[in-house]
């Protein structure tokens, strides 16, 4: 197996507008992350991933960039950056930038030019379709809308927005696009990124034609069908075009983001082979509570599930390399999603964190998660900022889903609960801002904190310290073998972890009640817990809830 930097480092994902205000508009700066350089260093990670901080009118929170060149006024200035990547490098810290070319904003001078006319050199850079029978050129509906697709009454005819209506599909098909974004991306690695993270990089090439889908629609009468987006032969081609031709630097990284993939069709896109990404991110963990109208339907799932799908990316993703998370700035809080956020919040966040760092991949920790933060208690539909939670709620209501019913799922999965400030003490804001943030910090601010848990040994945050701490020192985190263990109980998730002659047995209990597990090796010494020495009695491990241990076996 290849030695790379980034299978090495662990990964610590910043959403800029939450971590860290220091001119007091309430909306965190990049001047915000260069003060906070030092609390990266000691927690000891060796990259940043940025969520984006291009030009935006921030319809989905800069994930609608128009202009590729520009930081956003409210976040920084390119002088900023520069500092911040020389600094981050400074203290060895690699810097992945995070990408979105599926879609540009509609205030992005392309589509600005395109929507003028049918015969603007602009026009064939996004999807212009003819309406059929007076409506949408096809069924497909949308992730944020339910129809994927808006007339523009200046031309009479429709573009395609996988997302919402001011996030206009590019074109890819045109070379034209490819080139643009192929020479903007060698821009911004010149200036000294590391790699990139690709939005929804799997989504660039529709069906040709642009067919109906025959599947069942929705509660909103549109189909939404990824066999008609996602994982299609041109997002291949196109992808080994832009490693060769924009990833011009040796070492840089590309992570895609990949809705919608199994270990099978990812492994095409991580085979060092093939030359196309190093790293994608599966929903597969993500989806396991969800039922057929996606996140918004929230269903039970059992521990035999979760491991299935974690195995399988484990032993399926051959030469190539997994990501591992629990958590980013579209989904809940790991603790409070997966562990439990009250009683336990400490122990079964470090349990998950045990199971991060433990498997084989790259571990992504989503900022905060390493305090254990939780979700937000958000009042009502005013509190929330996030517009994928703001239409799901309005036209799930229209669609006849109770109120109630609708405001449960987004206090359970909104995407809000990922983005509230940054706790970074008891004062004011969590020490945020001195003024009104963006979004209002989570009340539990007072005791979870940046400075609590640093003064605190026991803390979430010594956990995750110790955990990043150890992968430096024990290569058979990073590069040793995985095989699974104990697969049939039903509250443990249990591994091995072998390189050259060392074995480490991890077992962790998943849920907050008793259980015992009968370990077959010889338990040589402890290598690692959340909750001290281990109680084996005639090789039976008692575990308590979300008790974690590693031994070396
Ligand atoms: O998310 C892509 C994606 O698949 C989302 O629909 C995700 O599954 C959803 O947010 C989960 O609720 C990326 C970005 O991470 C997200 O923030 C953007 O809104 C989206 O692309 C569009 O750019
Ligand atoms: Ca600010």
């Amino acid at each position: 197996m290849e030695r790379k930097w980034w299978k090495e480092a662990v990964v610590y994902q910043i959403y800029p507008r939450s971590f860290y205000d220091t001119n007091g508009d309430g909306i965190g700066d990049l001047k915000g992350i260069i003060e906070k350089i030092d609390y990266l260093k000691d927690l000891g990670i060796g990259a940043v991933w940025l969520n984006p901080i291009y030009e935006s009118p921030n319809e989905d929170m800069g994930y609608d960039i128009s202009n590729y060149q520009e930081v956003i006024e409210e976040i920084g200035t390119l002088d900023d950056f520069d500092l911040l990547i020389k600094k981050l490098h400074e203290n060895g810290i690699k810097l992945i930038m995070d990408l979105v070319v599926n879609h540009t904003s509609d205030e992005h001078e392309w589509f600005v030019e395109s929507r003028k006319s049918k015969n603007n050199d602009k026009r064939d850079y996004y999807i212009w379709k003819d309406g059929k029978d007076g409506k949408q050129p096809n069924n497909w509906a949308s992730f944020f809308t339910p129809s994927a697709w808006k007339l523009d009454e200046q031309t009479g005819q429709y573009y395609l927005h996988l997302f919402s209506e001011k996030q206009p599909d590019l074109n890819w098909q045109n070379e034209k696009v490819r080139e643009e974004v192929f020479s903007m991306i060698r821009w911004w690695l010149d200036r000294g990124v590391d790699g990139f993270r690709m939005d929804v990089i799997n989504l660039l090439d529709k069906a040709k034609g642009y067919p109906d889908s025959d599947k069942a629609p929705n509660i909103m009468g549109y189909v939404f069908d990824d066999e008609l987006f996602a994982n299609r032969e041109n997002v291949h081609v196109w992808l080994k075009e832009m490693r060769e031709k924009a990833f011009v630097k040796e070492n840089s990284v590309i992570v895609g983001e990949t809705p919608f993939v199994t270990v099978d069709t990812a492994k095409e896109y991580v085979d060092p082979k093939n030359k196309e990404m190093d790293m994608v991110f599966s929903f597969e963990v993500m989806d396991i509570d969800s039922g057929d109208f996606g996140k918004w339907e929230i269903i039970d799932y059992d521990l035999k599930k979760l491991k299935d799908i974690i195995t399988d990316w484990q032993l399926g993703i051959g030469e190539g390399w997994n990501s591992l998370f629990w958590s980013n700035h579209d989904q809940p809080r790991a603790v409070s999603r997966f562990g439990d956020d009250k009683k336990y919040r400490i122990k079964s966040a470090k349990m998950l964190a045990t199971v991060l760092h433990m498997l084989k991949g790259t571990p992504y920790i989503f900022q905060g998660e390493e305090l254990g933060m939780t979700n937000m208690p958000f009042r009502n539909i005013y509190d929330i900022s996030d517009i994928e939670s703001i239409n799901y709620y309005y036209e799930s209501i229209k669609a006849g889903i109770s109120e109630a019913a609708a405001w449960d799922v987004i206090l359970k999965k909104g995407r809000d609960n990922a983005r509230t400030p940054m706790q970074w003490n008891d004062e004011k804001n969590g020490g945020f801002s001195t003024a009104e943030p963006w979004q209002r910090a989570n009340p539990n601010y007072e005791f979870i904190n940046v400075k609590n848990c640093r003064c605190d040994n026991d803390s979430v945050y010594h956990y995750y310290k110790k955990l990043i701490k150890m992968r430096k020192e024990n290569e058979i985190m990073v590069y040793g073998n995985y095989e699974p263990k104990h697969y049939e109980h039903e509250d443990v998730i249990s591994f091995i972890r072998e390189y050259n002659d060392l074995r480490w047995l991890i077992v962790v209990n998943f849920y907050g009640r008793e259980t015992k597990v009968q370990i077959e090796s010889k338990v040589k010494a402890l290598v690692l817990s959340n909750c001290g020495e281990p109680d084996i009695i005639d090789g039976i491990l008692k575990l308590r809830p979300y008790d974690a241990y590693v031994f070396e076996v």
